[in-house]
């Protein structure tokens, strides 16, 4: 080994799985990353996208300055250049206009880097505009509603607790490829052959063959978008025929007469038809789910991001409930992150307040993505005139991405943090550079709260970061600044040192009864020279479930702890914690939230709906891609072509379509053509295409991805089409007509 060679270990910061690497560098060179063997969670399990952070960090096209907006292009500016052009520009914007003038969308990434988990919460609390969107409307937000009507809190998300379990229900995910989703887990494919090997079953449900499906002992094909009809039939028959044993919390759970009731008109008789799954098939899994030991139903993407993504989202945790399998080992259990931070007991609801033009009911603070548009084009009070994204690319990401490509261009001002200039940030004014994943800490606050394990694990930066460039945090903080009047030029320093202060004096407020006393002060002062993110995370760790207390418990965590320990700490496996962590205001489950039950009739019509001749396009994810970036890494995008149209051999040739020619698929949001590839995996009726594609185009600086761009899929979903109570995108069956191209 070369004398300036050094092995270092961090977690992935990527996907959800949070896999450990072992990473190989000279200076600030990668020679070598592959799956760190002694991680405690991932032994060494590490997929393609983990080993090229390497060539992300050495991407040419990667930001390395700020740019700002020259005539039709951009050139590189200072910072101090590219903060004051910010501040001059949005402050008018805000003085004249308000706040809500100013709107926000924070992409997925930022879950992914503890700079966006904690310093974006104080970017929308400086700006203080009702204006804000994220891809949580493109992604989960169903389960948040659920979660938070039925359990008190968004985040109480059950996990299937896949190590333990004898039975998993899973419907619409596809965790071989996408390496697992609110459910965090390194290494998939080895749990599902233990589960099996164990004597467990895997059923599941999924219009396509996937990988996963392929592994499963058992793979039902459904109709696309009609997962809530399966769901509430399985819970037909377990309250029809006696088979709702709740166990241990059934004296914490309100609303179980309300539930059978409500899920009384779907027989499984009564939604075969609709979802492709007989009767009899619906009868066997209510009872295969209701005698097994332990059982997990566990849904994802494909249950969300459709019209009934909230009510299916309920039904998955209603019949985890109504089988025992709520908060017991093997089955959806809820994790306790090392960071985690007490939750009160206040009631949940949507709904504070409405979007200016649908009206849409306020999720968490946020408006859909689906409806940022519409609120950038239409005239009035409270129109967005000026947006700040941070690690998003919705024209890729979010439904009707050409109405979106326009009205970014109206706006009066843009300012995006990102790493790349690619279809979205090119609208911007100012682009700031976001840091490197090499170059920055890593504790994965966001995926250790839903982890099927609990595990704690840091990183520290592995480079120094380049031309002296803030960290991300810091440029959020300096963002922070400026929307809330304080100009571009205070230290950033005086900054964290006011709004850490702020934090620490309400978190010591609320805190566990040991540590609530302790004074502001003296924590500060034990928190030492930490800044940024990592002084939260100290703070967090010590008083947290695990934590040293400030000294208070000796042998408990703290950062230090997690610095002198590089392949992390096991922290055991799950274990139940209801009825104590409930966070409802009476400490008990809600099995039937009236704002759910209020939307089942919505569910009934379905019944009734036809297709008229279209077919249903759905989605998909290949381990080689991560949403609508890594597209411009090379190692990652060669070989075969992947953005293409999944189509049965019946419908192609019913439609006329060949294998490997052009095809022309046209929704009522929009029309795309991609090049059809002919396979019996996907159910008939049913046509797929990936999503985070359709590269280039004027001002993308993406080389790599520009030659093989693909097809955004996204111009085919309809931006009025969404699930109203979450306000989730129906990005999943969507009605969609297939044609050849002529000649
Ligand atoms: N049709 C269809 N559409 C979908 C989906 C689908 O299944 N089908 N899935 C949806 C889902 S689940 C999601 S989460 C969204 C994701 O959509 P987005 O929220 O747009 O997120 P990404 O595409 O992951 O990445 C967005 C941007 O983050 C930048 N980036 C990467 N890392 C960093 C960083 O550390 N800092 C900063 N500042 N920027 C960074 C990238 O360069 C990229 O421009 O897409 C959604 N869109
Ligand atoms: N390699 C890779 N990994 C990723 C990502 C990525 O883009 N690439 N994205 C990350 C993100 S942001 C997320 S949110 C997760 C998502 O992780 P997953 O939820 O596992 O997402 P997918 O792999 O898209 O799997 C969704 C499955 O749902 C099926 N489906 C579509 N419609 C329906 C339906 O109506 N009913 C049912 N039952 N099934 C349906 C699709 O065929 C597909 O197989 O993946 C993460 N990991
Ligand atoms: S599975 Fe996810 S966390 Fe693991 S190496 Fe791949 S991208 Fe990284
Ligand atoms: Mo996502």
């Amino acid at each position: 080994m070369a004398e300036d060679t050094r092995v270092t270990y961090r977690t992935c910061p990527l996907c959800e799985a949070t896999c450990g690497l072992e990473v190989t560098s000279r200076g600030e060179e990668i020679v070598r990353i592959r799956g760190d063997r002694e991680d405690v969670f991932s032994e060494g399990f590490i997929c393609p996208k983990g080993s090229t952070l390497g060539h992300l960090d050495a991407d040419p096209d990667r930001l390395r300055l700020p740019r700002v907006r020259d005539g039709a292009g951009f050139r590189e500016a200072s910072w101090d250049e590219a903060f004051a052009l910010v501040a001059a520009r949005l402050g008018p914007i805000i003085a004249e206009h308000g706040p809500n003038a100013v709107a926000l969308y924070l992409g997925n990434p930022n879950v992914h880097n503890m700079a966006g988990v904690i310093y974006n919460r104080v970017l929308a609390r400086a700006l203080r505009s009702r204006a804000v969107f994220s891809a949580a409307t493109v992604d989960q937000m169903p389960k948040h509603v659920s979660s938070g009507l039925m359990f008190g809190h968004p985040d109480l998300i059950a996990v299937p607790d896949v190590d333990r379990t004898d039975f998993l229900l899973m419907l619409g995910a596809n965790p071989f490829e996408s390496n697992g989703s609110l459910a965090t887990a390194p290494d998939w494919p080895g749990r599902i052959t233990k589960l099996i090997a164990r004597g467990g079953r895997l059923v599941v449900v999924d219009p396509r063959r996937t990988k996963t499906a392929m592994a499963a002992s058992e793979h039902l094909m459904i109709r696309p978008g009609t997962d809530a009809l399966l769901l509430a039939a399985i819970a037909h028959v377990l309250f029809d025929e006696d088979l709702v044993e709740p166990g241990r919390l059934t004296e914490s759970i309100r609303g179980m007469d309300e539930a059978a009731a409500a899920v009384g008109r779907f027989s499984p008789e009564r939604v075969a038809t609709v979802t492709a799954i007989d009767a009899a098939t619906i009868r066997r899994l209510a009872r295969e789910l209701a005698a097994a030991p332990t059982a997990a139903v566990y849904g994802r993407i494909g249950t969300h991001t459709v019209e009934h993504g909230t009510v299916a989202s309920w039904l998955v945790d209603l019949l985890n409930v109504v089988t025992g399998n709520l908060d017991e080992p093997g089955g959806a259990m809820f994790a306790r992150a090392a960071h985690e931070q007490p939750r009160h007991s206040r009631g949940w609801d949507i709904g504070r307040w409405s979007s200016r033009v649908s009206g849409h009911p306020e999720v968490r603070g946020e408006f859909p993505a689906a409806a940022m548009a519409e609120e950038i084009e239409t005239p009035g009070e409270g129109q967005i005139r000026a947006m700040v994204t941070v690690a998003g690319n919705p024209v890729l990401s979010t439904p009707n991405g050409a109405r979106l490509d326009a009205a970014l261009e109206t706006l009066e001002f843009m300012v995006a943090v990102d790493l790349y200039q690619n279809e979205t940030t090119r609208h911007a004014d100012v682009i700031l550079p976001a840091t490197s994943p090499l170059r920055r800490a890593h504790y994965d606050f966001a995926f250790y709260q839903l982890s099927v394990r609990n595990v704690a694990n840091y990183s520290p930066p592995l480079f120094p970061s380049e031309n002296g460039n803030p960290a991300e945090w810091q440029i959020l903080l300096r963002l922070s600044a400026i929307v809330s009047g304080q100009g571009a030029d205070l230290p950033i320093g005086t900054v964290d040192e006011f709004v850490f202060g702020t934090y620490l004096q309400g978190a010591l407020g609320k805190a566990e009864a040991a540590v609530a006393g302790l004074d502001p002060a003296h924590v500060m002062e034990l928190l030492g020279g930490r800044r940024g993110p990592e002084r939260y995370l100290d703070f967090m760790l010590r008083t947290g479930p695990y934590g040293d207390h400030f000294g208070l418990r000796p042998d408990g965590l703290t950062l230090a702890a997690l610095e002198a320990a590089p392949h992390g700490i096991d922290l055991g496996p799950l274990e139940p914690r209801f009825p104590r962590d409930l966070a409802t205001p009476d400490l008990r489950i809600d099995a039937a939230p009236d704002t759910i039950v209020e939307d089942l009739p919505r569910l009934e019509a379905m019944l009734h709906e036809g297709l008229d001749g279209h077919l249903l396009l759905v989605g998909r994810r290949h381990v080689r891609s991560n949403n609508s970036w890594m597209h411009n890494i090379e190692v990652l995008v060669k070989g075969k072509e992947r953005c293409t149209l999944e189509i049965h051999p019946r419908d192609a040739l019913a439609s006329g379509v060949e294998a490997g020619a052009t095809a022309r698929v046209t929704s009522a949001a929009g029309v795309l053509e991609a090049v059809a590839a002919v396979t019996e995996d996907i159910m008939p009726g049913v046509v797929s295409l990936p999503h985070g594609w359709g590269h280039g185009g004027d001002g993308v600086e993406l080389s790599v991805a520009s030659r093989r761009p693909g097809v955004n899929s996204n111009l085919l979903s309809d931006e009025h089409r969404i699930d109203p109570l979450s306000g989730n995108a129906v990005l999943n069956a969507i009605p969609v007509t297939v044609e050849p191209i002529a000649g």
